[in-house]
């Protein structure tokens, strides 16, 4: 068998012995850190998530700080949103870009303080990207790595987890939003976000000494509701059109292409990174290709494909499928694709080339 080897090169999250100890099977790695995908039983981590509660240790999703005088400049010039209308203590989901205007990260952002943001991080190196913008840009403004790593509680009855460990206010906590609080003297910040539309909560904890400690803390509270270790769940996130960068972008994809439109402000009075290389696409009849949703045939349970593969419609390459995944919600196959927009607006059927076998694939908007 295959197997992942260890060492100081890739990191170790906080929260790592605790989900050695509580049955981790699988790793992928994200961010040069282990990121734990599987406990070994999909079909229960699934049920959990959707109709329990779940905890799932995020902390590849790393944060990059940006502080100091220029802060909300740099931060601004970084996204493609208008973040003028963002308030302290909430967040923002933003696509970021490169100069040509191809998606680079697609981060959360969280307004700590006016001269304070976090990006937290999908997989790509901003750190880097941030502190060369920075400098060359000239901003006075600081950019680091901060001791943060989100842990999170997602599923129905992660409210009522949250709620008894932190008190009722989270409950009054909005779509994004957060506020810094103590558990049992850990230091964390708590959010009600999370990679799934199950509804949830994630608490970034700010001193990487006590990860194990919280973890305990969140899994005997969570006792009672039934919670159980997860991970980032990609059959829900399929049905759910969560996009993972990464996975369901090339490296040339740009966020009108991804479906990110609503979060990209192309009139904004801000300038930003890719503003004018996104304008002319708008401008010249809209985006190439767009991702879409299939539902695939076949009556058993497919497996999911383990690379990008190709889509093609009257034996024409047309795109690519970058994930699949049998829907127990909709009882069938359902993928992602990353398909030309004729294609795509034509809504009509396409084959799916896997390593097993071509699949007929009926195009369909997102989300499921
Ligand atoms: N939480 C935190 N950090 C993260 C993620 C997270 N970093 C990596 C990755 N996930 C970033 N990507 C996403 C993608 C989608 C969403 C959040 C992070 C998401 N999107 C909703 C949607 O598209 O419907 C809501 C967007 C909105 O309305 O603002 O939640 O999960 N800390």
């Amino acid at each position: 068998m295959v197997q992942l080897s260890f060492g100081a090169r890739v990191r170790k999250s906080p929260f790592f012995d605790s989900t050695i100890k509580h049955g981790v099977t699988h790793f992928s790695v994200y961010n040069r850190m282990y990121m734990a995908t599987s406990y070994g039983d999909p079909k229960a981590e699934y049920q959990r998530l959707t109709e329990g509660v779940s905890l799932w240790d995020v902390s590849c999703e790393r944060q990059v700080e940006i502080s100091g005088p220029d802060a909300a400049a740099l931060t601004q010039y970084l996204c493609p949103r208008d973040l003028s209308t963002c308030k302290i203590g909430q967040g923002y989901y933003v696509p970021m870009c490169d100069h040509d205007g191809r998606i680079i990260n697609d981060p959360v952002l969280l307004k700590l303080a006016a001269d304070r943001f976090w990006l937290s991080l999908a997989d790509s190196d901003i750190l880097l990207w941030a502190r060369a913008v920075c400098a060359e840009r000239g901003f006075d403004a600081t950019v680091c790595e901060p001791d943060v790593s989100p842990l999170a509680v997602q599923g129905p009855k992660a409210e009522d987890v949250v709620a008894d460990v932190c008190g009722d206010w989270v409950r009054d906590l909005k779509y994004f939003w957060f506020r810094e609080t103590e558990i049992d003297g850990i230091p964390v910040v708590v959010a009600r976000s999370g990679w799934s539309k199950q509804g949830g909560f994630e608490l970034y904890l700010t001193d990487g000494s006590r990860g194990n400690e919280l973890w305990e803390i969140m899994w005997k509270a969570g006792e009672p509701y039934g919670i159980g270790p997860g991970t980032p769940n990609s059959t829900e996130r399929v049905e759910s059109a969560l996009l993972s960068f990464g996975t369901d972008n090339d490296g040339d994809a740009n966020p009108l292409e991804l479906g990110l439109g609503r979060f990209v402000d192309l009139d904004s009075e801000a300038d930003f990174i890719g503003k004018t290389a996104l304008q002319k696409i708008a401008a010249n009849g809209g985006p190439a290709r767009l991702m879409t949703g299939l539902l695939l045939d076949g009556d058993e349970p497919m497996k999911s494909v383990e690379h990008k593969c190709p889509v093609t419609q009257n034996g024409r390459d047309v795109g690519f499928i970058s994930t699949s995944t049998y829907s127990p919600r909709l009882e069938r196959n359902i993928g992602i694709a990353l398909l030309e927009t004729d294609v795509v607006k034509g809504a009509d059927s396409v084959v799916v080339h896997t390593p097993e076998r071509d699949h007929r694939g009926e195009i369909t908007s997102l989300p499921f």
